[in-house]
């Protein structure tokens, strides 16, 4: 009986870290500002077909508007309530989103604003998604509801109210991050209110959460709340699933407040694995590939069953929140493309990729002047839906990083290796590397400037593969390179610096 107990304590307390993705699907992808009709679409039409996992969708919850900027993407980061009306749809469209993904076993991970409600300056009346009446100068949100005594001002310590300095924890967790109205957590009431939100997400039947801004929230005071989840629905997910965490706590070092405060409580997102990848795929700082040898813990990186990791998000693709020139974008396509197979290929973490719209970038002074534009948007500001093209693309300015060819197959490679031994590596002391996944896939890399030419031990089954980046396999043919491993598993590369995309994939799904 004690036994059991235990087994069902670690159960719960272990769950937090599981995507609860489907069997054999281990990618999330985050379709950025998409309407919940689109996603629902996207799910049926290719994300169950191509085994993604899940996606993280932008918050669902009742949002501030704003017209100075016209509509920029980050209003949706500024809550009124906890409704379920926003810039991508209302609560029947949610749950129909829901639904439908659930169905085809492709699992929806909410964004979820619970630090903060809207910027203090953001004026009184009702420019809110939902439409209702709320007045940021006097703290008064009424459809949730919170006034004056739900928030954190009394305890912060700086003149201005703000965050000044992130070397004192004190300022980081009680104080307004740029400006937004500070949710005291540590009352029961707000607790309470946070849960009650979650919890109506769960019931529809979302399968976890990334924590915005967890840094600036106190890890008791989030496990307060995450200990008042309940299990996931077992309409789509097995009794005693709980929600999975993720928690955004940007910590590249040198900050007051560590990233391993919140272990406890779920996954963390390791800011470190973009930046760093960014610079080796870059050759910056004398980076080279070479080094990745011994990618992820050896590189300082928080343990990998606790790791959410991507090559870069909805922040640093533009300059905000730890965006650096490092991080690599669909703007520096074929680089990108490079990153984000590393990733795939390699075992750290959970893996969630991007999936962006198209804006001006224009670097003024090492700033985005147009980092605050908001996604495709039709004259009266509502989204413009994802249109698909012929070729399988997408119109609109939607750039759906996620269909490029190499990216999805890539994808499938992950759940192809899914579970095998980081195996074989190979390098030539410089820019080509390649390594393996047990018996199941293996990938080579030439970042250098001259051509390769090398024979490497795969560790695959004897056989002819087809490479998965330069095209696929289609029913018995292949539109790519084909590369052909010998009885011993070894296997002749060939791949020129010029070539469109300068790497080489096979796994055993993908054998002719
Ligand atoms: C908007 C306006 C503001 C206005 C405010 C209220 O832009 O001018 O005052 O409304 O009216 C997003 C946007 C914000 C936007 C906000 C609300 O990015 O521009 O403000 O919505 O609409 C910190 C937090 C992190 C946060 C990140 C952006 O720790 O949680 O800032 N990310 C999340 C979301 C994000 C969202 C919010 C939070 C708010 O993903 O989309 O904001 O809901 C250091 C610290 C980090 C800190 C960065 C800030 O990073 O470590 O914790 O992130 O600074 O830039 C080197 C250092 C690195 C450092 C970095 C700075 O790399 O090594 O540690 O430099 O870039």
């Amino acid at each position: 009986m004690k036994l059991l107990l235990l087994l069902v304590a670690v159960g719960l307390c272990s769950a937090q870290y599981n995507p609860n993705t489907r069997a054999g699907r281990t990618s999330l992808v985050h379709l950025f500002e998409w309407r919940w009709d689109d996603i629902a679409a996207e799910c049926e039409r290719f994300l169950a077909p191509n085994g993604f996992g899940g996606v993280q969708i932008s918050p669902p919850n009742d949002h501030i508007v704003l017209s100075n900027p016209w509509r920029p993407w980050y209003q949706r980061y500024q809550p009124i309530s906890y409704k379920l009306c926003s810039r991508s749809g209302n609560e029947q469209q949610f749950r129909d989103m829901v639904t439908r993904c659930n169905n085809v076993g492709v699992y929806i991970y909410v964004d979820a604003i619970i630090n903060h409600m809207c910027g203090a300056g953001g004026g009184a009346g009702t420019h809110s998604s939902c439409g209702g009446y709320f007045n940021a100068g006097s703290k008064d949100f009424p459809s949730v509801p919170y006034s004056n005594w739900d928030f954190n001002d009394g305890k912060c310590r700086t003149g201005s109210g703000e965050i000044e300095n992130y070397g004192d924890v004190y300022q980081v967790r009680d104080c307004r991050l740029v400006g937004l109205l500070d949710l005291a957590l540590e009352k029961d009431y707000v607790r309470g209110k946070i849960a009650e939100f979650m919890n109506n997400l769960i019931n529809i039947g979302v399968a976890g959460f990334r924590l915005d801004a967890a840094k600036h929230m106190w890890p008791g005071d989030i496990k307060a709340i995450t200990d008042r989840l309940n299990n996931l629905n077992t309409r789509w997910f097995a009794g005693g699933s709980r929600p999975f965490i993720f928690q955004e706590v940007i910590d590249l070092g040198g900050e007051a407040i560590s990233y391993s405060e919140y272990l406890g409580i779920g996954r963390v997102t390791e800011f470190k694995y973009g930046a760093k990848l960014g610079n080796v795929i870059r050759k910056w700082n004398g980076e080279k590939m070479s080094y990745l040898r011994n990618w992820g813990e050896g590189w300082g990186f928080m343990a990998s069953n606790r790791a959410l990791v991507f090559v870069d998000n909805h922040d640093n693709q533009r300059g905000h929140g730890a965006g650096g020139a490092s991080i690599l974008t669909f703007f520096d396509a074929r680089l990108y493309k490079m990153g984000v197979a590393f990733m795939l290929a390699h075992p750290y973490g959970v893996t969630r990729v991007m999936s962006s719209y198209r804006w001006p970038r224009n670097w003024v002074n090492g700033k985005d002047v147009n980092d605050w534009i908001g996604p495709p948007s039709n004259s009266d500001g509502s989204t413009k839906s994802v249109t698909i093209n012929a070729d399988s693309t997408c119109g609109n300015d939607w750039v759906c990083e996620h269909r490029w060819r190499q990216i999805k197959n890539m994808v499938i490679f992950r759940n192809v290796v899914d579970g095998q031994a980081f195996t074989n590596w190979w390098d030539n002391g410089s820019n080509q590397v390649a390594f393996g996944r047990g018996n199941r896939g293996f990938i080579v890399f030439n970042n250098d400037d001259w051509y390769m030419d090398v024979t490497l031990n795969t560790g695959l089954p004897a056989g002819t593969y087809c490479d998965v980046i330069s095209g696929q396999k289609e029913g018995s043919r292949c539109t790519g390179k084909q590369i052909s491993v010998g009885s011993t598993g070894s296997a002749r590369f060939q791949i020129s610096n010029n070539d469109e995309d300068p790497f080489v994939a096979i796994h055993v799904d993908a054998r002719l």
